[in-house]
């Protein structure tokens, strides 16, 4: 299991998070998603087949980038 944390500065509120949080979730591998409105940081607990790359991707997709 790989426990990341992503600095997202596109997001502004709690709606942002939960889009972000569904996206993931579709992701196989993906376990858990949380996110916080105030810092705009959102943590990802994943494992094969759920890549570091293809939530990148997935962020970017639907316009909220990662800061790498
Ligand atoms: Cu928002």
């Amino acid at each position: 299991m790989t426990n990341k944390t992503y600095f997202i500065p596109n997001i502004h509120c709690m709606h942002c998070v939960m889009h972000i949080k569904n996206r993931l979730n579709e992701i196989e591998g993906v376990e858990s998603v949380e996110g916080n409105p105030q810092t705009r940081e959102i943590e990802v607990e994943f494992s094969s087949p759920a890549t570091e790359e293809a939530i990148l991707q997935a962020l970017a997709e639907i316009n909220y980038p990662a800061e790498v």
